[in-house]
């Protein structure tokens, strides 16, 4: 295979409908895939939903459906969510999946073998919201009597039969793989938190459970579903083909990638590594674990009836203005608020005057002054040059960027070369050149045309329909878009299409 990149997104559970954490994780994970495949790889891209366990089987009852109606319902809202912000995922997986039922039971058999389970008995804490176990020591006793994880979600004491998987035997060897491999789980903070919880000891850990039957059964002993997060990790190794080795998928595996919320940071890089390792698998390569999203200064929560529809905003805003709201205003490691006051500054200030105008500017000047016709390169002088290589350098920078998932810092840096032809614009001022020196107003305007070329190829992972539009009206064929072709002049004398706005300005008071 060439260079080949797979990356996921968690598969988010179907208890609810889609909210913009979800679609944070979603789209930022989409501008890597976009990025990768831009820079020449073969991308797989995976999605999809978490359909099993207790708090799904609750949240079905609930709702008065079956569990499988329910689900099949609750995943079709998350493609639709995921289609709408324009995530181009290769594959999406439903964890209800027979592919899926199949790959988990061939994990399970195979740790079997390599003598990872027992049957034994659980009896401890455990909170369906995190559907995770915790230890007393964890715990804390609320006012209200109610005993609470470290998450806020209440616990209840369960007592049942259970498969066990022999975790504390694993320690050592996850400290040894956390040790070769410092860059497996970022930001380093993360890293940290996972080594504390290694080192304060592993117990061996419950995963199975018999007093509900809402999961994949357990080969062999059907009164038993699996644990859902042993079941819902799997889904990355199922979507590769698992356990069909000829499988073209599988050539992907080890993932390059999983992007996770940090509140999941403990299932991905301590027991997942350590089921594949037990069954005779290679883990995966990286962890990246983001920040989480507050709204208006507020947690988000359906109590308090500020969850965000991300499909609400695209109808008023538009996706790519989304899209690039969330990527640029919060570092991706770090929590952020999200307020519509911020989205609307930023958008009016960056995309609808400083992208936009340079843009609109450009081309509505080509098309009046050159008859909409693309000019020849001229003879450089010195502050043509300093443009032509800033936006030269613009592809290696936002690699560099992405590759520690500074989404942020990659779009800061295409914006200081959206400044500064902004400025070369008022100083070169084409428009009294067009009265002065026709010759040295064409040579400006090509300089200034390749430029924004050049910002719009890398920001099409970012805003890929925007940008799209933007290359369309700079006349770029739909084979130059690539980032190779950035070294390749486009021909003088072709005709460009008349210039359009691309982002429309919004009032502060818009909804
Ligand atoms: O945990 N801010 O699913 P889930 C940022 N099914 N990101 C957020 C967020 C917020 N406020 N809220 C959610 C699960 N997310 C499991 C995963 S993977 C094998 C199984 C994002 O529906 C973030 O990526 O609770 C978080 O990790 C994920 O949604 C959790 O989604």
């Amino acid at each position: 295979m060439n260079k080949h990149f797979y990356l996921t997104t968690p598969i988010y559970y179907v208890n609810g409908a889609p909210h913009i954490g979800h679609a944070y994780t979603s789209i930022a994970a989409d501008v890597l895939a976009r990025w990768k495949r831009l820079d020449g790889y073969e991308v797989f891209f995976l999605t999809g939903t978490d359909e099993h366990g207790q708090k799904v089987e609750k949240a079905a009852a609930e709702a008065g459906l079956d569990p499988q109606g329910f689900t099949d319902q609750v995943a079709a809202d998350f493609r639709d969510m995921a289609a709408r912000m324009n995530i181009s995922n290769d594959d999406f997986i439903r964890t209800t999946e027979p592919r899926h039922k199949r790959a988990c039971a061939e994990l399970w058999r195979r740790l079997e073998a390599h003598g990872a389970i027992y049957l034994g008995h659980y009896e401890g804490w455990y909170a369906v919201r995190d559907e995770a176990f915790y230890n007393q020591g964890e715990l804390t006793l609320g006012a209200d009597g109610i005993r609470r994880a470290p998450s806020g979600a209440p616990v209840e004491w369960v007592r049942e039969p259970s498969y066990f998987f022999r975790l504390s035997s694993w320690q050592d060897k996850l400290l040894e793989f956390h040790e070769k491999n410092p860059d497996f789980i970022a930001p380093v903070a993360r890293r940290n938190e996972v080594l504390s919880f290694i080192r304060s000891g592993l117990e061996d850990l419950s995963i199975s459970r018999t007093s509900f039957t809402w999961g994949i059964p357990v080969p062999g002993d059907p009164a038993h579903v699996m644990y859902v997060w042993l079941d819902a990790l799997t889904n990355y190794i199922t979507a590769a083909g698992f356990p069909d080795e000829a499988d073209p998928r599988w050539g992907f595996w080890p993932a390059d990638l999983h992007i996770v919320g940090k509140e999941i940071v403990r299932f991905h890089a301590v027991y997942w590594p350590a089921f594949l390792m037990a069954a005779g698998l290679a883990p995966p390569q990286r962890i990246y674990s983001h920040g989480w999203w507050t709204v208006e200064g507020e947690k988000m929560s359906k109590s308090l009836g500020n969850v965000i529809d991300p499909r609400e905003l695209v109808a008023t805003f538009g996706r790519d203005a989304l899209r690039y709201f969330l990527l640029r205003e919060v570092p991706f490691g770090n929590d952020g608020d999200f307020s519509r006051k911020a989205l609307i500054t930023r958008l009016n200030g960056e995309l609808a005057n400083d992208l936009g105008n340079l843009a609109q500017r450009t081309l509505s000047l080509v098309a009046r002054q050159c008859a909409g016709v693309r000019p020849a390169r001229g003879a450089s002088i010195a502050p043509d040059q300093a443009l032509r290589d800033a936006a030269a350098a613009l592809p290696a920078l936002v690699r560099g960027a992405l590759e520690k998932f500074a989404f942020h810092e990659a779009l800061e840096d295409v914006w200081r070369v959206v400044r500064a032809a902004n400025a070369y614009i008022d100083h070169q001022a084409p428009w009294a050149l067009a009265r002065t020196d026709r010759a040295r107003m064409a040579s400006v305007l090509r300089v200034l045309l390749d430029a924004v070329r050049g910002v719009a190829t890398v920001l099409q992972p970012f805003m890929p329909e925007s940008m799209a539009r933007m290359l369309d009206q700079l006349g770029v064929p739909a084979d130059a878009r690539g980032l190779a072709a950035l070294d390749q002049d486009l021909p003088a004398g072709a005709a460009l299409p008349p210039p359009e706005g691309i982002f429309p300005r919004f009032d502060a008071l818009s909804r």
